[in-house]
């Protein structure tokens, strides 16, 4: 069986150590506690249009979620919590097919072909006057691909009380590109939409959300590699004595700046930006990461 070991994006190269992570910006949706108006989103986060396939609303006042705290948000319906972290958090409808279906979605980027990410998040039942469900999940989309649906949470809580009982909930998913839009949508486990009953209309929060880097140990870094000239001043070389491999330079930030496939032996590579970079080469079964500055 395979051992996975996680780092919450820190990578160990060389003789020192650095830190390069992608993560979702302003995971812990934050923002002002007291929401001017419903239908408002953090920094960072959008709504899932109500033509995405994946949501069920119809029009795009129905695919609308909404920062919530422990202000009741300016509405007839009642919408109040505790955030898990922080002042903020989301809160969203399942109203069942044709009505109210809301989700966030964010795109990621910098993330590494290949490479395996742990979405970790906090979730909860809200309700409002009108959204009495007591149970419920969240299903976890990269791009139009569903990466799962969370083990359902539930509240016996009325819809005004500020008790918010939170679940932590992680799904893995493999980056297949640099880039996807990773989307939450609530679900109803039961399905049914009785209005106001206990198995009526959905809502739930979520608050929270980071991602994490799930490191194969199986893969080894014991890959021979040498980059010369190092310092440079644009073109450097990879010299390696494999006749296949993978190769990927990201900035410290973790921004993918140049990615080569099939790579063998000795490579020229040219960047045409300034600083620090870290490239990293791999074949099935190894890795090798290098700093390389450019000056
Ligand atoms: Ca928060
Ligand atoms: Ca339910
Ligand atoms: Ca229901």
């Amino acid at each position: 069986m395979k051992t996975l070991y996680t780092f919450l994006g820190v990578v160990l190269i060389g003789t020192g150590t650095h830190t390069f992570s992608q993560d979702f910006i302003n995971g812990d949706l934050e923002g002002d506690k007291n929401i001017p108006e419903v239908s408002y989103l953090p920094d960072g986060w959008q709504a899932i249009s109500h033509t995405d396939v994946i949501c069920r609303a119809n029009e795009a006042y129905k695919a609308t979620p909404d920062l919530t705290s422990s202000i009741p948000l300016p509405s007839s319906v009642t919408i109040v919590g505790t955030p898990q972290s922080g002042e903020t958090f989301i809160s969203a409808l399942d109203f069942g097919p044709g009505w109210h279906h809301e989700g966030i979605q964010q795109k990621l980027t910098g993330l590494i072909p290949g490479t395996v990410y742990r979405i970790h998040f906090y979730q909860a039942v809200i309700k409002q006057n009108n959204a009495l469900d007591t149970s419920g999940s969240w299903m976890v989309y990269q791009d139009d691909h569903m990466i799962g649906v969370s083990s359902v949470s539930s509240s016996q809580e009325s819809f005004s009380s500020e008790k918010t009982k939170w679940d932590k909930r992680s799904m893995e998913f493999t980056a297949t590109a640099e880039s996807h839009v990773i989307k939450f949508l609530p679900v109803d486990d039961d399905n049914v939409y009785n209005h106001d009953k206990e198995d009526g209309n959905l809502r739930m929060g979520i608050d929270n959300i980071y991602l994490e880097e799930v490191i194969d140990l199986e893969l080894t870094q014991d890959l021979e590699m040498t980059l010369f000239p190092n310092p440079t001043l644009d073109q450097f070389f990879v010299k390696t004595d494999l006749e296949k491999y993978d190769m990927t330079i990201m900035d410290l930030a973790g921004r993918i700046v140049y990615q080569q496939q099939n790579c063998s032996y000795q490579m020229p590579v040219e960047l045409d930006q300034r600083g620090v970079f870290l490239v990293r080469i791999q074949t099935q079964d190894q890795f090798a990461v290098r700093r390389i500055v450019i000056q």
